[in-house]
């Protein structure tokens, strides 16, 4: 039997983000850390907002799988492939700043919804060109703190750049930096994948990261997906890092919580 390792994802109660947990934070820590979770993914605007963190983590004996940054475009515009060069300087800025707090908690820094959406009247090839830059010079930067960047492909009706896992291992590709790697996410492959197990396998060891959801966006569990083949397929790929719950909270926490951990360690006993 392979075990992965299971967090979830928390985001401060203003967050304006559905699929999370909005808690405060030692609430969500309490909770997850009860459970038997192994880890948190920490929701960031500012990293400063986790200032202290070390000392709260190890109380509750949690890692931190991933930080997720796409607060930082849906509060402020921070794109990567913004027209306005300010929106692009900021996001690579910011980007490096949340992967100097990476290094103190040894987790990589995921690019979700910061490579930005095409904008009114942008040309596509354009958009990508910055996207690419902009993915480049983070990932120098975050090499410096020895941390990893996870490029997350999302569904076409968040983004229309990179909805894919084949367009997402092109992305690897033209970025051509060995800290690259992809994030994916069950619920954004069930949108776009013909066969996300498929998706899996050819993704192989650029797998860096991986958020769970069912095909609701609900705890895994709460919907229709096939957690046991697909954790099967990542098991393959050779993938040894976590398994983070991205979901809608729903009916609360705790029910979410253990739904999900239990979904997860059924499909774990058969690997
Ligand atoms: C982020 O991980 C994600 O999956 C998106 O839907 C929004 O950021
Ligand atoms: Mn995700």
């Amino acid at each position: 039997m392979l075990k992965f390792k299971v967090s979830m994802v928390v985001a401060p109660p203003k967050a304006v983000f559905e699929a999370v947990a909005k808690q405060p934070l030692e609430n969500a820590l309490k909770v997850l850390s009860s459970m038997g979770y192994d880890g948190v993914e920490l929701s960031v605007l500012e990293p400063e907002m986790y200032r202290g963190i070390e000392r709260i983590l190890t109380n509750y004996g949690l890692e931190v799988s991933a930080l997720s940054t796409g607060l930082n475009y849906l509060h402020y515009g921070l794109s990567l492939s913004s027209p306005d060069p300010v929106k692009r300087k900021g996001a690579v800025k910011r980007l490096i700043e949340i992967a100097e707090f990476g290094e103190k908690v040894e987790a990589g820094v995921i690019v979700g919804l910061m490579r930005g959406k095409l904008e009114k009247g942008q040309n596509r090839v354009e958009a990508y060109e910055h996207m690419i830059n902009g993915l480049k010079e983070v990932c120098r930067g975050a090499r410096e703190h020895g941390v990893d960047i996870f490029f997350e492909p999302l569904n076409r009706y968040e983004t229309q750049l990179v909805n894919t896992v084949a367009e997402g291992l092109k992305v690897l590709e033209d970025v051509n930096e060995d800290n690259l790697f992809l994030l994916l996410d069950t619920f954004h492959m069930n949108i776009e994948e013909p066969v996300i197990e498929d998706s899996i396998r050819q993704a192989s060891d650029r797998i860096g990261h991986f958020h769970v959801a069912d095909s609701n966006r609900l705890a895994p569990g709460m919907g229709h997906l096939d957690f046991t083949s697909i954790l099967a397929a990542l098991k393959d790929t050779g993938y040894k890092g976590y398994l983070s719950a991205e979901i809608i909270v729903k009916p609360d926490l705790e029910t979410a919580a253990m739904v999900t951990l239990n979904t997860l360690k059924k499909a774990m006993e058969l690997l």
